[in-house]
């Protein structure tokens, strides 16, 4: 194996593990880490949990006692590059040079504003030798969440909408089945890994959904939908208390004593959707998943307030209905699942993350 070969190997192997955090970390994001001595891991570790050790610290303790002399001697893979400051943890930089590790090798750069490329000066200022950009574009996929949300305080929006052959989403007023079991499953997937879900008032009332994670382990989103004029109906699943759900509505007295919190805003603002995401942002939601319906789908493709597109194409064909939205982005994958087609979109303007 070329030097080359072996770094890309071990940082797929630190890929492998962030992922095992995706949806317990936010809003940080998922790392994993690994460490190895003449090509043997000797450590491993990743970010568990928000408040957690760092993926560094979980690879340093996992290093068992007979091996820890080694562990001045091994080479340290970092999907993102440690940390530099106090935050829930102490940094890592200060661990990877007390344990007098004297190469690290990072996929991406943290752009959080407080570490932003000074984790990796802090490094090489202590004599550590760092290589960066190991397979830098799919690292920065896997932290595309917590980059949007550190740089703009907005959530990375991901629209879901499952469609006719024929271009269709449904018809009005009624819901039209595409989706099959599996891809019913890999919703409630996705639902476990991100941080909020949103649905408009037509979808609320006519799917009345309730947004969980059912088919899934792991925890549901925060539910939020929209709701201009107050009118859903006190029944729904979405106020049925089990799971934190925000109401944005003008008629937030409303909604008094339903186990709900209402966010009010005004819907007729120029910059309504602008405003929405910086809300949810400061309410620590990095990533939120858009599931309909048709009107609220469309308005945030005008307004560019998407980042990434999941469409399910079925077999069905209805001649007529509510046509599904156009997505105009870069393909970045098409998947066969049962008689669903999955394509998979980024938005080339918002984009600041390439995939790999
Ligand atoms: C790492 N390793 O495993 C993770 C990092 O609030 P804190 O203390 O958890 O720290 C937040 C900062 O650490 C922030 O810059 C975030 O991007 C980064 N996350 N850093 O070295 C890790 N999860
Ligand atoms: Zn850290």
């Amino acid at each position: 194996m070329s030097d080359m070969e072996r770094d890309n190997c071990y940082m797929r192997r630190c890929f492998d593990l962030a992922r095992l955090g995706l949806g317990q970390v936010s809003p940080n994001p998922p790392v994993g880490a690994v460490l190895v001595y003449e090509d043997q891991i000797i450590g491993e570790g990743y970010h568990r949990r928000w408040g957690a050790p760092h993926a560094e610290v979980e690879a340093v303790a996992s290093v068992p006692e007979h091996l820890r002399h080694l562990i001045p001697k091994a080479t340290l893979y970092v999907s993102l590059e440690p940390c530099c400051v106090y935050g829930r943890t102490p940094p890592c930089t200060n661990l990877i040079l007390d344990q007098g590790i004297k190469r690290v090798v990072v996929s991406c750069l943290d752009q959080s504003p407080e570490v932003a490329g000074r984790g990796v000066a802090l490094l090489r200022a202590g004599g550590v030798e760092v290589r960066t950009g190991v397979l830098e574009d799919e690292g920065r996929w896997l932290v595309r969440f917590r980059s949007k949300w550190a740089t703009t305080g907005m959530p990375w929006v991901i629209l879901k909408f499952a469609r006719t052959r024929d271009g269709f989403m449904g018809l009005p007023e009624r819901q039209v089945w595409i989706s099959n079991p599996l891809t019913l499953r890999l919703v409630h997937r996705w639902r476990s890994e991100l941080d909020a879900i949103m649905v408009a008032t037509n979808t609320a009332l006519i799917d009345n959904p309730r947004l969980t994670t059912r088919l899934w382990p792991g925890r549901s989103p925060v539910r939020v939908v929209l709701d201009r004029r107050g009118r859903l109906p006190e029944k729904l699943h979405l106020f049925d208390g089990t799971v934190p759900t925000w109401v944005v509505t003008e008629q937030p007295a409303r909604f008094r004593g339903l186990p709900v919190a209402p966010i009010e805003l005004g819907f007729d603002a120029p910059d309504f959707a602008y405003q929405l995401l910086k809300e949810l942002g400061a309410r620590r939601i990095t990533s939120l998943l858009v599931e309909g319906g048709s009107a609220l789908l469309h308005y945030l493709i005008r307004e560019n307030c998407w980042d990434e597109a999941r469409v399910f194409t079925g077999n069905k064909v209805l001649g007529t209905g509510v046509p599904a939205p156009e997505v105009h982005g870069r393909l970045m994958d098409e998947i066969h699942i049962g008689d669903n087609l999955l394509t998979l979109w980024a938005n080339q303007v918002t984009i600041h993350v390439k995939q790999g």
